[in-house]
């Protein structure tokens, strides 16, 4: 038994690559020897860092670093109230620098500390998103010609993503087939026409994390089916194919976006309902055998249960620091394995790298592993966070060191500050044609 303590917990904010990232790091009183952890809540992360400077430090400095499981579970408690993204990202930022201090001190990997290998790399899914379907077969194209064999692939929804063009539309626009609603006047081809004075336009110069814009349902599944037809045709069925609806659609409008997709083949159709409408999950399960992915936006472990004991989902796609860290997450994947519900954590831009590592211990150890979603990383990032998981033929790849093998440089770190943003960063309101403000 060791009797290293906490001696300090610190947060650092940085945004190497346009998006907002929080590391925790934890130093103990054995000298030199820390561990750092994700607690990446991109859209309020200022709030996790008071959360972790003002209520996780005081509460757990001189704690012994061994004890993770009774750390996890008594700062979990600590606030009495408990769960949602603010607490659970500042718990899992130090959750996963004491796995990574842990596997330090033993001179291991964390994924040996949790079992051992059940693979040698992850493979990994990549994002295809452009205005038109030609464009996305073409980045679909490069990135199969790069040895990726899973790819995402959204398309703009005609008409209304390209209502607001010339107003700069953002890689978000383009994703989930929206668009700015005010300024151009050409109308959509299909679909309402949208009169809402109630989207905030975007002005030239300044910084949006997520615009508002306009969306409809069915123009959007109209060309997201298009994609399809078209991806499979210029293809086949050799290559896997994934999307992510991201919520928005009315419930029984996503039922028939299920059934319809089923013969193309997706690898997964992710986020079909928001996390209020879970309970439709039973009703497309009844009716089509689409391959069901959902997670990122649940932050308690116990809306998971039901999704996987009833076998209604087949891809947990939890946010790793949103659910807590590595502590809770590892014990969804081990329920995940008695039902066989794959892992596929979530793994965009705003999970920051050593969010990645801590995804990389998990899929290496976890026989029900299904499949990691990739960020191409820039240069900045790589140099920032040395150590951190590579991307080769089409998997990420661990670098085998001890802990979660990865670092941060904090002095280049500190150079790159959270940048200015409209609405404190907030996501703006996407509605409908009529106004109404549609959830995600
Ligand atoms: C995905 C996601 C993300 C989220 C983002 C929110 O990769 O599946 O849906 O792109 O929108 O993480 O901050
Ligand atoms: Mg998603």
């Amino acid at each position: 038994m060791s009797n290293v303590t906490i001696r300090d917990i610190k947060t650092i904010l940085t945004e190497p690559e346009n998006i907002r990232l929080v590391i925790v790091k934890v130093e103990t009183s054995e000298p030199g020897l820390y561990g750092l952890g994700c607690a990446t809540f991109t859209q309020r992360p200022t709030a996790v860092a008071a959360a972790v400077d003002d209520y996780l430090r005081p509460f757990l400095l001189g704690r012994n670093v061994a004890d993770i499981e009774d750390i996890w579970q008594s700062s979990y408690v600590s606030s009495y109230w408990r769960n949602g993204p603010v607490l659970n990202n500042a718990l899992s930022g130090v959750d996963q620098a004491l796995w990574d201090i842990k596997g330090k001190m033993a001179d291991m990997p964390v994924y040996d500390l949790l079992g051992g290998r059940a693979r040698e790399a992850a493979p990994v899914y990549v994002h295809a998103s452009g205005p038109t379907r030609e464009e996305v077969g073409d980045k679909m194209q490069a990135f199969l010609e790069q040895g990726f064999h899973h790819v995402r692939i959204q398309v703009e929804t005609p008409g209304y993503a390209s209502y607001g063009t010339g107003r700069g539309l953002t890689e978000a626009d383009l994703e989930y087939g929206r668009g700015g609603a005010v300024g151009d006047k050409s109308l959509p081809l299909e679909g309402p026409r949208p009169v809402t004075t109630w989207v905030r336009p975007q002005e030239e110069g300044k910084r949006y994390a997520h615009p508002g814009g306009v969306f409809e349902p069915k123009p959007y599944m109209r060309s997201t089916l298009d994609l399809f037809e078209y991806v499979r045709d210029r293809f086949g069925y050799g290559v896997e194919i994934l999307h992510d609806v991201h919520e928005r659609i009315p419930p029984i409008l996503g039922v028939w976006f299920a059934k319809e997709v089923e013969k193309y083949q997706l690898f997964f159709l992710e986020d079909l309902f928001s996390p209020e409408d879970n309970d439709y999950f039973r009703m497309v399960r009844e009716q089509t055998s689409t391959p069901i992915a959902m997670g990122e936006l649940w932050n308690s472990p116990h809306e998971v249960i039901p999704m996987i004991k009833d076998r209604l989902i087949d891809f947990i796609r939890i946010h790793l620091s949103q659910i807590g860290g590595i502590t809770p997450a590892r014990k969804i994947a081990a329920m995940g394995e008695l039902f066989n519900v794959r892992t596929a954590w979530h793994g965009p831009g705003d999970t920051s790298p050593v969010g990645h590592a801590a995804n990389m211990m998990l899929n290496l150890n976890t026989y029900n592993f299904g499949i990691q979603e990739a960020a191409i990383p820039g240069e900045r990032t790589r140099e920032m966070f040395p150590g951190m998981p590579t991307l080769k033929d089409g998997m990420m790849w661990s670098n085998g060191k001890p802990g979660l093998g990865i670092d941060i440089d904090e002095k280049m770190a500190a150079k790159f500050p959270f940048k200015e943003r409209e609405f404190g960063g907030a996501w703006d309101t996407v509605r409908r044609a009529d106004g109404t403000m549609v959830k995600p």
